[in-house]
């Protein structure tokens, strides 16, 4: 017998990329149920085959739900996860509403599988440049530990949902046209800009460092679960609408050669290495959508440090980056 399984705002950018990979991967479900809010109850989707009606996400949603996966944004996973917990459900949580919290696991299933079998009703999915970040380093953690990292990201402005893909397409035209357009999601100009910033207006802590940045640095320590590993953060938001590039800088315990590294990261499950910079093959975004796979290439050695690599990393932020690492998480608890 299958599963049942509920999406929580499957209509967003997140949530339909749930119900193509539960679909594309032959999950077994016997039931997929689409919940988002009141504004798109009512609305028809075409799953299996078969018109499945959206319906408003209540407390009393989850009834006969074994797998909920959740991407509605923080505030409604707070209010509603454990309610979905309560009716026996397990749920797998995108948002960072649980993510540091003690009692749930934060899972990449390549990086630390063992971790599942902890949680508490809920299991968290790390931030997408996260994910994509720790799934190319832990094959060569194996090697040699980390002591640092220095990440600054190139991200997509799918990260932000399916309004801010809009915004940037509508703002591209109005400029392109010379006509006028109101931004709603975006603190600037996000066409032909580059934004150091990624989250709304109260994104900066007092550190100096946004939520992104910090969601990087205590992430990525709680998933190798080695607080020894320092990381420092630069996150920017570019105008591309799919896909997350990120340029890495590793430092190890141990010198790691680039031949060594690239052997180690070819063997690793759902990496890919496109590194042959001299026919101009490297990683590209535009390249990584739709695919499940992670892909690193610009494999150099740091000439400024004697044990660090440079590399640069891009993933599709819908895919792995969310409702992959998610889909993935509910087939190990299956
Ligand atoms: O808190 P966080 O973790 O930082 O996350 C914040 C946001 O980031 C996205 C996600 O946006 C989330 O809202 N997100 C989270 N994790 C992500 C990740 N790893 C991530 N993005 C990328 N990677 P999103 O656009 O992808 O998804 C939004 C979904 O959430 C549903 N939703 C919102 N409020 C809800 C709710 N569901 C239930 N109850 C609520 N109260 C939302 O459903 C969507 O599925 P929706 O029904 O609002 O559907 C959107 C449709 O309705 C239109 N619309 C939206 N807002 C309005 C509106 N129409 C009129 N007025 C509005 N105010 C849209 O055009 C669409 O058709
Ligand atoms: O924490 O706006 O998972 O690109 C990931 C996407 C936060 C917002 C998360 C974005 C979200 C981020």
């Amino acid at each position: 017998m299958g599963v049942s399984v509920a999406i929580v705002g499957a209509t967003g950018a997140v949530g339909q990329e749930m119900i193509k990979t539960l679909i594309d991967r032959n999950f077994p479900a016997d039931e997929i149920r689409l919940l988002a809010s009141h504004r798109s109850a009512g609305k028809k989707v075409e799953v299996r085959g078969e018109e499945l009606e959206i319906q408003e996400l209540t407390h009393e949603s989850f009834e006969g739900i074994r797998i909920g996966l959740f991407s509605a944004g923080g505030s409604i996973s707070k209010e509603f996860a454990p309610s979905a917990v309560k009716a026996g459900a397990v749920v797998v949580d995108n948002t960072s509403a649980f993510r540091m919290d003690e009692n749930t696991p934060l899972v990449v299933p390549e990086v630390n599988p063992g971790a599942i079998a902890k949680h508490k009703g809920i299991i968290a999915n790390p931030n997408c440049s996260t994910i994509q970040m720790v799934l190319v380093l832990k094959p060569l953690y194996d090697i040699s530990r980390i002591k640092r990292i220095v990440v600054s990201t190139y991200q997509a402005v799918s990260g932000a949902g399916a309004k801010a893909i809009l915004e940037m397409q509508e703002e591209t035209r109005a400029l392109l046209d010379g006509t006028t357009y109101e931004r709603k999601i975006f603190p600037h100009q996000v066409a032909f800009n580059a934004l150091p910033q990624i989250g709304q207006k109260n994104a900066f802590q007092e550190n100096g460092y946004t939520d992104e940045e910090m969601k990087m640095v205590k992430e990525t320590v709680k998933i190798f679960s080695d607080p020894n590993i320092r990381v420092t953060a630069t996150t920017v938001r570019i105008p591309v609408v799919r896909g997350h590039s990120e340029s890495v800088n590793v430092e190890f315990e141990n010198k790691i050669t680039v031949e060594e590294a690239r052997k180690a990261l070819a063997a690793f499950p759902g990496i890919v290495v496109q590194d042959d910079p001299k026919n101009q093959i490297y990683p590209l975004a535009s390249e990584c959508v739709g695919k499940y796979e992670t892909f690193v290439g610009r494999l150099r050695q740091d000439l400024s440090c004697e044990n660090a690599l440079n590399m640069w990393i891009v993933s599709d932020n819908l895919l792995k980056g969310a409702a992959l690492n998610a889909v993935q998480i509910a087939e190990k608890l299956i």
